[in-house]
């Protein structure tokens, strides 16, 4: 039996309208929705592979356990077997420790995030992590809501497009970012929206913009400044705006009143000129869009960086209206996710949150643990033990800084559970592997953008593969079997909860795929914004009263030519890491053939200048070290880069090494990082770009190779 029915893609954090061709039980064929608003019919190189990671050979299929005693390797179990000796270990721990000891891991922006926040608050665990919150969105979700009361994000779906579009740290027609579909800002650019790009990368998106500002990694509120600074000076701010809607103008203009471009260009690299014509296209041409993304975030002064461009975005006043800046709506309830259940003294205990207040004190938007204090905590037992953890979908030991630390952390555990698509090298480290359901075999709602939730969609499962089970199922079950609060409930019932105030209950949604609800502009006008003030808080009473600074400023990044001048000398380079690639989401699609063909190995990019200083040609592997690890990679030299930055993938581990392990250590750029501090002091990042790094021409990988982490990390 053939039959294709509407869904929505979640390889990436998603929103790609697709229809599912199944056929006696297999995806077969996986197309764009010609008819959603949010793609109009065109998929990624990724979604439209979605067949081919359903039924890939090396799925995971059924629960395994490692089997006791020196032989190792795996024994198939039953659902049954692993949940009952999974509950009961868990069970033994908390017990023995209490709740704390045990932590939940999760990955970016999946289907169970917030069941896995769920089920963490009704275990009575602060300790849950994921590796992108502090380093990934928690400064721009956290800032904008101080700031703006409420998420902030560009309109693509109206009949107005933008006017300019302000690409900051953000690649989105190749990352389709939190929700975002690149086509829909490349259909803008297209209809004659103007682009301007910040990015130490001439990009796939800043080729399609006008300007392009090249700045040293970590310089972003320094140029920041100086724009609104110019913009300031020369009155191109809309006064009216300002006047009537923003709170702190002038304390901003004093602040940065000594913030001229001349000040500027030293630090960032970017000529005054250029600053000065960024600040005027971007304050003459609205509506106005600011398209942020994750390289303003993954530095240690990413509160202070965000907030200097939340504060930009005021000036120019384009909130809220057609083409705009749209001010979220999120028209589903909130998810249950049980916040009520965890006790203040188990809150109070979050590993980090004393320190890092918008990260995990009462303050933050989704209190988390901060991972490296957590990790630390299961190597040491300081503050007090973590013995357990279960991981639903993470590949900790590719996307966490220092993975040689992450393995050590994980090596101490008295239980390691991961529930995974394929085995990784994370999940090699495992007592227990339970194989995840993937998308289309999952059922969701999703409301999409994320941040206003103008578009309602159903995800139906459509199909199974071998014992996969969806990541709320093995949570309910091991809830049950824990007998957690609220337990009981159908999952159903958690995705009728979330539709109510739609008006459009849960079977009627199954019928119809998708909803849509209009957006309701300028929504201010009536109420204010939904900050203390009424206003858009330029200068936040909220941070100062937390112990942060209420104006954003500069810091210099801890190990830049500038502040580490002595290190420079050996390592002459700004390394960033993790400039997203098509082929791949994360960790993951190294084993899918038809993605790994377009894209075979790691890559490194170089400007021309540095491949002749270094001798090195397109094409060649290449050893790149920081003080902390060495890694290879193929260089690929490209004029389209700040002459001097490299700028590595992240993410990359060998499935077809002789062991999933075996493969994490050749190209993993997490070698090169580090989690000690400094760390942003309200969030806690750590950095994963902006360090200093060192290159030498390296021998090629052997495809069977086995690597092991370089125990001196400084011969290169
Ligand atoms: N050096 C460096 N490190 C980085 C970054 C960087 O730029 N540079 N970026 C950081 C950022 S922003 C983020 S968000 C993180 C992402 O880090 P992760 O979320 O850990 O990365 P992924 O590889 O996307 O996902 C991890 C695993 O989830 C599995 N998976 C996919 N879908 C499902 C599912 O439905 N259920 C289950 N159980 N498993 C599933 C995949 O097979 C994969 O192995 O990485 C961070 N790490
Ligand atoms: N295909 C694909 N899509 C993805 C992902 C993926 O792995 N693959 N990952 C997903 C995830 S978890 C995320 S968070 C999003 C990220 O989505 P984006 O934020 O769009 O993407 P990135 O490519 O990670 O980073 C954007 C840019 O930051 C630049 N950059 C590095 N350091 C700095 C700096 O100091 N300042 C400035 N201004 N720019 C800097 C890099 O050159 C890069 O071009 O993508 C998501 N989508
Ligand atoms: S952009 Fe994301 S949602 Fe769209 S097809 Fe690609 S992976 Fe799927
Ligand atoms: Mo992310």
């Amino acid at each position: 039996m053939r039959r294709t029915q509407r869904s929505v893609c979640r390889i990436c954090h998603g929103g790609c309208g697709a229809l599912v061709t199944v056929e006696d039980g297999r995806v077969v064929k996986v197309v764009g929705d010609r008819d959603s608003p949010m793609n109009q019919g065109w998929m990624c190189v990724k979604g439209l592979r979605t067949p081919e990671i359903a039924n890939h050979p090396d799925r995971l299929e059924w629960p395994r356990r490692r089997r006791p005693g020196k032989a190792g390797g795996w024994e198939r179990v039953s659902w049954e077997a692993a949940l009952d000796e999974i509950a009961e270990r868990v069970a033994a721990i908390r017990d023995r420790l209490g709740p704390e000891a045990i932590a939940l891991g999760q990955g970016t922006g999946r289907h169970h995030y917030m069941h896995v926040v769920r089920f963490a608050n009704a275990l009575g665990t602060p300790n849950w992590y994921e590796p992108g919150l502090a380093q990934c969105f928690i400064p721009r979700v956290t800032v904008s809501n101080l700031t703006y009361g409420g998420y902030v994000t560009g309109d693509y779906y109206g009949d107005t497009p933008p006017a300019c579009i302000l690409f900051w740290g953000s690649n989105p027609l190749v990352s389709n970012p939190d929700g975002k579909i690149g086509i829909a800002i490349r259909r803008a650019l297209d209809r004659g929206a103007v682009g301007i790009a910040v990015d130490p990368r001439r990009h796939e998106t800043a080729r399609r913009c006008e300007l392009w500002l090249g700045l040293r990694p970590g310089t972003d509120a320094a140029l920041a400044l100086a724009m609104i600074q110019v913009i300031i000076a020369e009155r191109r701010y809309d006064a009216e705006f300002v006047a009537r809607w923003t709170q702190g103008f002038d304390a901003l203009a004093a602040h940065v009143a000594d913030c001229t471009p001349a000040w500027a260009a030293p630090i960032t690299g970017v000529a005054p000129e250029l600053i000065v014509e960024a600040a005027r296209r971007y304050a003459a041409l609205r509506p106005a869009v600011l398209e942020w993304g994750v390289g303003i975030e993954q530095n240690v002064n990413a509160l202070q960086t965000v907030r200097a461009l939340a504060c930009l975005r005021a000036l120019v006043g384009s909130i809220d209206v057609p083409g705009g800046e749209l001010l979220s709506m999120q028209r589903m309830r909130a998810y249950p996710t049980l916040a009520e259940q965890l006790p203040r003294e188990q809150a109070r205990k979050r590993l980090g949150a004393e320190r890092f207040k918008l990260l995990g004190g009462w303050r933050a938007y989704m209190p988390s643990a901060h991972i490296p204090t957590l990790f630390a905590a299961m190597r040491t037992g300081e503050p007090y033990p973590v013995k357990g953890l279960l991981v639903f979908g993470n590949n900790a030991l590719a996307t966490v800084a220092n993975a040689r630390a992450v393995r050590r952390s994980l090596e101490c555990l008295d239980l390691l559970v991961v529930s995974e698509l394929f085995m990784t090298p994370t999940a090699e480290l495992a007592d227990f592997v339970l194989p995840a359901a993937f998308w289309p075999e999952v059922e969701q709602v999703i409301g999409y953008p994320l941040a206003t939730g103008n578009l309602v969609y159903h995800q139906p499962a459509l199909t199974r593969r071998g014992e996969c089970r969806p990541d709320e199922w093995i949570i309910d079950q091991l809830s049950r079997r824990l007998g957690l609060p609220d337990s009981e409930r159908p999952f159903e019932a958690v995705m009728a909860h979330q539709l109510e105030p739609t008006g459009v209950g849960l079977d009627q949604l199954r019928r119809q795929g998708v909803l849509r609800l209009p957006h309701r502009y300028r929504k201010y006008e009536t109420r204010g914004f939904r900050t203390p003030s009424r206003r858009i808080e330029l200068y936040s009473k909220a941070l100062e009263r937390l112990g942060y600074d209420p104006l954003p400023s500069h810091v210099e990044p801890p190990e830049s030519p500038r502040s580490r001048p002595d290190l420079a000398r050996d390592y002459p380079y700004v390394l960033i890491t993790g400039s997203r690639r098509r082929e791949f989401f994360n960790s993951e699609h190294r084993q899918v053939a038809g993605l790994r063909r377009r894209a075979p190995d790691p890559r490194a990019q170089l400007h021309p200048e540095v491949a002749r200083a270094e001798g090195i040609a397109d094409g060649d592997w290449i050893a790149i070290a920081t003080p902390r690890g060495r890694i290879r990679m193929r260089a690929e030299i490209t004029p389209e880069i700040n002459p001097e930055v490299v700028s590595i993938d992240h993410g990359w581990w060998f499935p077809e090494a002789p062991s999933a392990l075996a493969g994490a250590w050749r190209a993993n750029a997490n070698l090169l990082t580090s989690d000690a501090p400094p760390y942003d002091p309200a969030f806690g990042t750590y950095q994963l770009r902006g360090l200093l790094c060192r290159l030498a021409p390296a021998s090629a990988p052997a495809a069977a190779e086995i690597d092991e982490p370089d125990d001196d990390p400084a011969r290169a």
